[in-house]
């Protein structure tokens, strides 16, 4: 949780065709052309160095590839089937070539893994639908393999953290998930684990929930000072990469990643790279763009928690030590009125790397003078040192 910031990586032979991972198969892909699509991948310009970078210049501190999606596909040369990367023209482990790059370049290395799988055999169901579940299936038999491929990408790779998906399916039980959640931490009592094991839902942590931190996703979490979370977000649309897909601008993801922070939660900001193997350009810099203001910002997003203030449109708030610091994403003149904080005293405020702040403080009040332009208009941060440590402060909300 102190690393807040991450990148999630959706790809496989579906970018051939540029349509969504797992759901465009037997949709606008028919099945069989999209489980053949990975005799034509091979994506001649794939560097995991150069992909690291890009997590890195971004000032990700961890990464998330999806090894295997819906759709079964193995990025990594799994000896449990052989629809797997290593019977592609490219051949190349994918998963082992980011593990040893994350590691190069001091990033953790996060490894997503599907429940459900609509090509293997003996995962009872084959269609996104749902439709006509396999009676040749066995379903125990699904859980061997699946527990065997753990154990291959954990022996293997040593993932920091495990982010399953595909949970909701019938044939997936609560009892299978304790089971599976058990197994996993016997192998590796220090790997986290997401709370897409468990069939609970998994925009919360409840005491019926399986797994390490909750997961809102495509939406920027509640702010909640209770459990850990972490929101899962497209930086275009779509998971997998699609031709001229929409890209979010670089307010929004500013302010996205600051306002999960407000809330006490990390951002996996995702991005589909092409079939060539490259993450397109303009993403790259927009990325690189986001890593420019945490150069200068990051002490305000990373380590710290969230509040006290309860973010919105206007502004978040992060807090570390003594310090807060306001996240100011728009300001309507030049006055910026907060609720004061109960029993603390403001003893100076400043932009962060700027200049002093002048601001009145009465027992219902603290007004900020602000210039009419702020300093960052992406999101101007604003310090308040306080004449104490503020970890404990509870939240105060915003009439
Ligand atoms: O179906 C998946 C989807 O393809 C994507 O992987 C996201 C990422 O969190 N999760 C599922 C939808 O909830």
């Amino acid at each position: 949780m102190d690393l807040r910031f991450g990148m999630f990586i959706h790809w496989g032979p579906v970018t051939l065709r540029g349509t969504e991972i797992g759901w465009s198969r037997g949709t606008q892909v028919p099945v069989k052309e999209y489980d053949n699509l990975y005799k034509e991948f091979d994506p001649v310009l794939f560097n995991a160095d150069a992909w690291v970078k890009t997590a890195k210049d971004a000032g990700m501190k961890y990464l998330t590839i999806v090894a295997k999606h819906h759709d079964g596909f193995c990025l990594w040369p799994s000896k449990y089937t052989s629809y797997n990367i290593s019977n592609t023209p490219f051949k190349k482990d994918v998963v082992g070539a980011l593990a040893n790059a994350c590691k190069k370049a001091g990033l953790k290395f996060c490894i997503y893994y599907s429940v459900l799988d609509w090509h293997q055999p003996d995962y009872p169901l084959h269609l996104s639908t749902g439709a006509n579940p396999d009676p040749k299936a066995d379903m125990s038999k699904y859980i061997i393999y699946m527990k065997n491929q753990l154990k291959e990408l954990i022996s293997n790779y040593h993932p920091y953290m495990l982010w399953f998906d595909g949970n909701w399916e019938k044939p997936w039980t609560q009892e299978m998930a304790v089971d599976m959640y058990n197994y996993i931490k016997k192998l590796d009592p220090k790997v986290i684990i997401n709370n897409r094991l468990g069939k609970f839902d998994h925009e919360t942590l409840t005491a019926e929930s399986v797994g390490d931190f909750a997961t809102p996703e495509q939406k920027v979490g509640k702010l909640n000072m209770d459990y850990p979370w972490e929101s899962c977000i497209t930086i275009c649309t779509q998971w997998a990469w699609k031709p001229n897909d929409k890209m979010k601008s670089l307010k929004q993801c500013i302010q996205t990643l600051a306002s999960t922070a407000g809330g006490n939660g990390n951002l996996l900001l995702n991005v589909g790279p092409m079939m060539d193997g490259r993450i397109e350009a303009r993403q790259v810099e927009r990325l690189k763009e986001v890593g420019n203001w945490l150069k200068i910002y990051g002490e305000a997003i990373y380590g710290t928690k969230g509040g006290p203030y309860k973010p919105d449109s206007i502004f978040s708030s992060t807090r570390k030590g003594n310090k807060i610091y306001l996240h100011v994403f728009q300001s309507s003149g030049d006055q910026f009125i907060i609720p004061a904080i109960p029993h603390l005293k403001i003893l100076k405020a400043c932009f962060l790397k700027g200049n002093r702040v002048a601001f009145e403080e009465d027992k219902k009040n603290i007004t900020l003078s602000l210039p009419g332009k702020l300093l960052n208009e992406n999101d101007a941060v604003i310090v308040l040192e306080m004449n104490a440590n503020v970890g404990n402060i509870p939240i105060i909300n915003r009439e």
